[in-house]
């Protein structure tokens, strides 16, 4: 059986709550070819990233998948690129802003090693809303896809990255959201597709 590395952030930005960890906290522990390993990481600028890095360390998966939220997005969004860029509008959970920094010593950019194509395919036919996304943002979520994808380039662990919406309970102002059955589904859709 392959292993996947599966993680979900804690809430962030006066949140209480982040669809990313309540949708991976409640999947199961094997989805089609692949034993799940779910790791909750902080919204916070290298401590996320390290976290993953260590946890990779001794499991040595296949696949790392994040997962984030990505309030006011309508549909599930698979990330295609990171970019070397951390220019945040907030504080991260540890009280982090910074603003025009380069994450480390890279490329200006990496492709996600995922099938994202595939996957936007797989979820759309069975109902779920989804697009790809041509930029992950320049907060945590784009420093922990870069910082991974810079890790394990020329290697065989494939990295990849999907942005959720809000959940229905998030949205108080008419922002677009998604029920948590709709998230989980999406999630073993994507995983069944890598
Ligand atoms: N979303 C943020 C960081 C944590 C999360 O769930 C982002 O899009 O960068």
């Amino acid at each position: 059986m392959k292993k996947l590395l599966i993680t979900g952030f804690d809430a962030f930005g006066g949140e209480t709550i982040n669809p990313s960890w309540e949708s991976v906290k409640r999947l199961p522990e094997k989805i089609g070819d692949f034993a799940i390993t779910k790791l909750q990481i902080p919204t916070a600028f290298k401590k996320g990233s390290q976290k993953v890095l260590d946890v990779a360390k001794t499991i040595c998966p296949d696949v790392i998948l994040c997962i984030g939220q990505a309030g006011g997005r309508q549909f599930i969004t698979p990330e295609v690129v990171a970019i070397n860029l951390m220019d945040a509008k907030i504080t991260d959970n540890l009280g982090y802003k910074p603003i025009n920094k380069q994450i480390l010593n890279g490329q200006n950019a990496y492709f996600s090693t995922i099938p994202v194509k595939e996957i936007v395919e797989n979820l759309n036919a069975k109902g779920i809303p989804s697009a790809l996304s041509y930029s992950a943002g320049t907060f945590v979520c784009n420093e922990v896809l870069y910082t991974l994808l810079h890790h394990y380039e020329n290697t065989s662990v494939r990295v990849g990255f999907i942005h959720v919406p809000y959940l229905t309970e998030q949205a108080k102002n008419g922002e677009p959201s998604m029920p948590i059955e709709n998230i989980v589904n999406a999630l073993k859709i994507a995983i069944e597709t890598l």
